[in-house]
């Protein structure tokens, strides 16, 4: 278990004092880094003092300082999971040899593209979240608003240390590209399409913690895998990172539901309108946000067939989420059976080559993840005594990459005429007049211990502090 240092300007454990010219460098991109952050990070929070945590050390146990912190204090810093004595390459053309320490020459702006990939969708959530400080229903929200957006930061962090380490100038260059891409910027917005989706709204917040941040899990767990070991080291650490932003995604929706539910019991009725008049969130709204939030998330996997996807994973650059829980780690020889569309909007089975599918296996493992809670937030709703139940749409529906992209599927993955998709739409994601409502709810509670009134408490608060703890003093 390594303890990190704290005592540098730029915390480390990669003993970055040894490399004055990469220390330098770094050194130079903080700045910018801070400017960017007060810019573009949450908004107007700077001066808050929030009960943060902090990692003490890089093992899944190493969180145990917790205090209150003003974000532009936070210790941002680059650590990696500890050194794998003798790690060995678990996959593709080069299984059993050494694990590269330095970036193969013939392997480099591959890996670069998806370092740049991976670090431009970490500065581009808190963007997204960036408004979101200023309606929170509570200040325990808040405060896991705030950890979840410093922790990002830090993500940007590990991913401009491996393009400085590794990549000379074209590195630095793409460090500084990553402070000037915006979320949802016209001209030069982020490379992939969720991260460029308003999250203007704590629903919306929520799903995007349990969906998205799911999303990040699996592609962290296929390059914790990767033959390029300081990039799998630094995906490592930051995947005990992850689980937070997850819990924070799967508890907030337990709880907008749970408030739903206590509300119906109020009323004695299922009526929407009714519920909403009450000022809670009616379950099929909530239905139609995941199907949104779902959706784009499982397009962020890539093509199902995907000739990237194959190269990475022959080269030993990117494997499968728990590549060890598969049996064969090769997959030259090996066929996945893909659905496709056909033309007259039945599907068909098509054999394609097991490395060109990584991608859908990679998502399918992603969608048996994400129906866990799914199932268990349905079973609030049994237990409570109703028949609606919450569910995954079908990976069909609404997608925008891959062979589905832009086909007329229902949520059960049914064909259905452009015409009849358009006139189903406003059933099945959010309308405008949805958005609105929720919208509508989305003011500020910010007195210690008060929750706003379409969100339950939660069961507990941070580090067995109680609920009404004042986890963010307010400037
Ligand atoms: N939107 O062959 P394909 C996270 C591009 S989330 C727009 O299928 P490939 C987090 C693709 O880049 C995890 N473009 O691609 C969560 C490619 O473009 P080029 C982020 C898309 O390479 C919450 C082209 O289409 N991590 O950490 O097999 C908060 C051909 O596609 C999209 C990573 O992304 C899209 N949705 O796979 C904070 C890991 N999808 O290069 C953080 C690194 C595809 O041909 N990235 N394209 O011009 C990768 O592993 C891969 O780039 C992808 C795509 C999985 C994204």
């Amino acid at each position: 278990m390594t303890a990190l240092d704290y005592s540098e300007r730029i915390p480390n454990n990669v003993d970055l004092a040894s490399d004055r010219t990469l220390q330098r460098a770094l050194e130079q991109w903080q700045p910018k880094f801070l400017t960017w952050w007060k810019e573009l990070g949450p908004s107007d929070f700077n001066g808050a003092d929030v009960y943060l945590r902090t990692a003490t050390s890089v093992d899944a146990k190493g969180w145990a300082t917790y205090g209150a912190v003003k974000m532009p204090d936070y210790r941002w810093g680059i650590f990696l999971a500890d050194r794998i004595p003798d790690r060995r390459i678990g996959f593709g053309d080069a299984m059993g040899e050494k694990v590269w320490e330095q970036v193969p020459g013939e392997y480099r702006s591959t890996l670069r593209r998806l370092i740049v990939t991976q670090g431009d969708t970490e500065p581009a959530s808190v963007e997204q979240q960036r408004l979101l400080g200023l309606t929170c229903p509570s200040l325990y929200d808040l405060r896991n608003l705030f950890q979840v957006n410093v922790e990002e930061g830090r993500h940007l962090w590990a991913m401009v240390y491996l393009l400085h380490a590794y990549f000379g100038r074209d590195g630095r260059e793409e460090a500084e590209a990553l402070l000037q891409r915006h979320s949802g910027d016209r001209d030069n917005p982020r490379i992939l399409n969720t991260f460029n989706e308003p999250v203007t709204d704590w629903l919306s917040f929520f799903m995007f913690t349990y969906f998205t941040d799911r999303d990040g899990k699996f592609q962290l767990k296929s390059l914790a895998e990767s033959a390029f070991d300081p990039l799998s080291r630094t995906c490592r650490f930051m995947l005990t990172e992850e689980a937070h932003h997850m819990f924070v995604g799967d508890t907030g929706i337990a709880r907008v539901i749970k408030r739903t539910l206590e509300v119906m019991k109020e009323l004695g009725t299922e009526d929407s309108e009714a519920i909403r008049k009450a000022g809670a969130i009616d379950l099929p709204t909530i239905q139609k946000y995941l199907n949104f939030w779902f959706s784009s998330s499982v397009d962020l996997f890539g093509a199902e067939v995907s000739s990237n996807a194959a190269t990475t994973f022959a080269n030993g650059i990117k494997g499968r989420p728990d590549e060890a829980n598969f049996e064969d780690h090769d997959c030259r020889n090996a066929n996945f059976a893909l659905e496709t569309p056909a033309d007259d909007g039945a599907i068909r089975i098509e054999q394609v080559a097991m490395r060109s599918a990584m991608n859908e296996v990679a998502r399918k493992g992603y969608i048996k993840d994400c129906e866990i809670g799914v199932v268990r937030w349905s079973k609030l709703i049994e237990k409570a005594g109703y028949a609606f139940r919450l569910r995954l749409p079908n990976p069909r529906f609404n997608r925008s990459v891959g062979v589905w992209a832009g086909g007329t599927y229902d949520p059960d993955g049914n064909y259905v005429p452009p015409e009849l998709w358009s006139a189903s739409r406003e059933r099945w994601l959010p309308s405008e007049s949805d958005k609105a409502f929720v919208r509508s709810l989305m003011k500020g509670v910010t007195e210690p211990g008060k929750m706003a009134a379409w969100i339950a408490p939660p069961d507990r608060g941070i580090n067995a502090l109680p609920v009404n703890y004042e986890y963010v003093r307010l400037a």
